[in-house]
């Protein structure tokens, strides 16, 4: 999203240039980018009626994580959708529809809703009977991934389909005091592409409480976005080398990260023992700046345990920075390391956390002779 403070009461037409939609916005002038997509906009001063307002969705896995939403095989995990609408006037009838992998479930908790259990697409749908201009709403989710689930990526689509009025409605309403709408079982209408002007959904079985579509012609619209959820591998049941567990993901600035075994070069399994300042260390990760290994732990474990240093192979060059991070925040920082130091016993408190990563940098200046280790590392139970 880009933002930009609008001109008081003015509504502008936001178009996108590649997807030939256009959204209204007050207040402030939006658009919508996908994470590392690229988007062309036009913006022009319009009239409140003339497009969908705009809608924003935003997914957050719980407050202060960062990086993926994990849900484990065979496990349940809350998300939260929240819609915010950036538009000069309201939108109504909202219905969110999560489109499920096969064998995935979802319940939304704090707003109506039903879970239409198609065998191949489940989708999970819940109604918001208005959200005003200015307004945000917050719906938790409960998601459940299958006992079988293979670990990876799953991309789920989160579409908004929704209706709004032509002209802004009087002040006097203030914000909605209506709560969700009644629960429809009827199965999730089709609808792809266009916004304003696509064929209208399935009309909610039960309008929502409060809600008139006095007079004018409604206009619906819908608009969609992406969540990410990780299957990770599993969490460690005991003491482990982190050699020992798989990662969920791991990037490293010289072939790949080794196990046991210094970085070496490109190769995998091209290393030496791990030795660092004349120290030899049986466990291990042999790394390269810039590096960054993330496991998941499930906030079973109690500390996290290392020696860090830049490895013997490479004399006294190298200089690098190792960092660890629990649950997207920095919990620890070497500062620079060299070739010429000894080893560093790192220790940290990881109580509750989900997701570990370990970072090495390469200290800022160029990653020549960063071949960095985690000897011995390991996550105490
Ligand atoms: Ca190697
Ligand atoms: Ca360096």
């Amino acid at each position: 999203m880009v933002g930009e403070p609008a001109a008081e009461d003015r509504v502008y037409v936001v178009r996108d240039l590649w997807a030939h939609r256009d959204f209204t916005v007050a207040r402030e002038i939006v658009a919508f980018v996908p994470a590392h997509g690229v988007a062309m906009f036009r913006v022009h001063r319009g009239a409140p009626g003339e497009a969908p307002p705009a809608l924003l969705l935003t997914i957050e896995p719980r407050p202060g994580a960062a990086g993926a939403t994990y849900v484990p095989a065979g496990e349940t995990r809350t998300v939260t959708v929240t819609v915010v609408n950036y538009g000069p006037v309201s939108a109504r009838d909202l219905r969110l529809e999560l489109a499920l992998p096969p064998g995935w479930s979802a319940r939304p908790l704090s707003c109506c809703g039903s879970q239409v259990a198609g065998a191949d697409t489940p989708v999970s749908v819940a109604r918001l009977a208005v959200v005003h201009p200015g307004e945000s709403r917050a719906i938790d989710w409960e998601i459940t991934s299958p006992a079988g689930a293979p670990v990876g990526t799953v991309t789920v689509p989160i579409r908004a389909i929704y209706r709004y009025d032509a002209e802004p409605a009087p002040r006097a309403a203030g914000l909605s005091s209506a709560g969700p709408g009644s629960v429809a079982g009827s199965a999730p209408g089709t609808s792809s592409g266009s916004a304003a002007g696509s064929a209208s959904p399935a009309a909610p079985a039960a309008a929502a409480t409060g809600v008139s579509a006095t007079g004018s012609d409604p206009a619906w619209a819908q608009q969609e976005v992406m969540m990410v959820l990780v299957v990770p591998p599993p969490a460690p049941t005991r003491t482990s080398y982190l050699s020992d567990l798989e990662w969920v993901s791991a990037t490293n600035g010289w072939g790949p990260v080794e196990r046991d075994r210094s970085n070496g070069e490109t190769g995998p399994t091209d290393g030496r023992p791990i030795r660092i300042g004349g120290q030899a260390y049986a466990r291990g990760l042999g790394v390269h700046a810039p590096s960054r290994v993330t496991y998941y732990l499930g906030g079973r474990c109690s500390t996290f345990r290392a020696v860090i240093g830049v490895d013997d192979e490479v004399g006294d060059q190298g200089s690098v920075v190792f960092q660890v991070w629990a649950d997207g925040v920095k919990v620890y920082d070497s500062g620079m390391i060299t070739g010429r130091l000894p080893g560093r016993e790192v220790e940290v408190d990881i109580r509750g956390v989900e997701e570990l990563t370990l970072v090495v940098t390469d200290g800022g200046d160029n990653k020549d002779f960063d071949h960095a280790d985690w000897a011995n590392a390991e996550v105490i139970i």
